[in-house]
């Protein structure tokens, strides 16, 4: 039998969802109950009450994210390895020396960011919302990691003062789009509308029509009546907007602009953790009950 088959008879005699973050491998999300970005896939993950696994394909803090929301339903990331460089570059260490200094100054985390650190946020926020929820607070000042290109796009857009923390972390591979080859690209297609990532550079956003999450890309690029876009994003998302948009044209800002973390997960190794239910992804009670605190309100604000 054809592995897609395969995976599709396991997945039904096991109860299970799979959800495919818009940065997997095209195969995975043809054969994934829902693609989307951190958000979306974890309303759906919520949402499915009858579902007993839910396979995560992803990086390591979006099925932790799904775990904490899911005590009761078994979380899968099929790739253990599969961790996001840039969650790993805040620490609890580095957040407890923060607040020391502004003690009085609210936490908000980016969804990318590990369990362990998520316990000490106020609120949490993704790349779709977190204009909404530093607004929605009632602060001059917030702390704000671990993405600093994303704190200071938010620092302009809100007039508020957003402290990055770290003060230097980064996505790599949004970081390695850069404003000339958009201005090449533009030469070749002078209709192109550009859209670029908020976790790119000051420098990359200068160069955008539009600046949104991986969601807000797809509803732009639906809406727009312009036929070409240069997206500056990880590329996975180029194959949904493609498939959402058949008689549009998106061309990827930097051809090698690839998540290697994102694309560990592979059908084999999906197929593997159906089979034989790996890797369990969990989060202590005592961390998931703090964390989960901070997810649920970012949830309550952004309806
Ligand atoms: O929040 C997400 O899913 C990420 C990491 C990217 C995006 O903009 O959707
Ligand atoms: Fe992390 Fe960047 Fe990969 Fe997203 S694209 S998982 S932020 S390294």
């Amino acid at each position: 039998m054809e592995l897609t088959n395969k995976i599709l008879k396991l997945k039904k005699e096991k109860k299970a969802v799979i959800l495919a973050h818009n940065y997997q491998r095209p195969e995975i999300q043809d054969i994934a109950d829902y693609v989307g970005d951190s958000i979306e896939l974890s309303r759906k993950a919520m949402n499915e009450k009858d579902a007993e696994i839910i396979v995560f394909s992803a990086v390591d803090f979006m099925a932790e994210s799904a775990a904490i929301l899911n005590p009761e339903k078994k979380v899968l990331l099929p790739t253990p390895g599969a961790r996001c460089p840039m969650a790993q570059m805040l620490t609890v260490d580095e957040i407890k020396k923060w607040k020391a200094v502004y003690p009085l100054v609210p936490v908000v985390l980016y969804v990318n960011t590990l369990a362990s650190t998520k316990a000490y946020a106020d609120i949490c926020c993704t790349s779709a919302n977190a204009l909404e929820v530093i607004e929605s607070l009632n602060a001059e000042t917030v702390l704000f990691g671990p993405d600093r290109n994303l704190a200071e796009y938010v620092q302009r857009k809100t007039g508020k003062t957003v402290i990055p923390i770290p003060e230097w972390g980064f996505c790599p591979t949004h970081l390695l789009f850069q404003p000339e080859d958009v201005q090449m690209l533009k030469l070749k297609y002078p209709d192109a509308v550009v859209m670029v990532h908020p976790e790119c550079t000051f420098e990359m956003q200068e160069t955008a029509d539009f600046v949104g999450s991986t969601s807000q890309m797809c509803r732009y690029a639906k809406e727009s009546n312009a036929k070409t876009f240069i997206v500056a994003t990880e590329e996975g998302l180029l194959h949904r907007l493609g498939k959402d948009n058949p008689e549009k044209q998106f061309i990827l800002a930097y051809e090698d602009a690839i998540c290697p973390n994102m694309k560990l997960n592979t059908l084999d190794r999906l197929y593997m953790a159906l089979k034989e239910e790996k890797y369990v992804v969990t989060v202590p009670e005592a961390i998931a009950r703090n964390a989960r605190k901070a997810l649920e309100r970012m949830f309550e604000i952004t309806k």
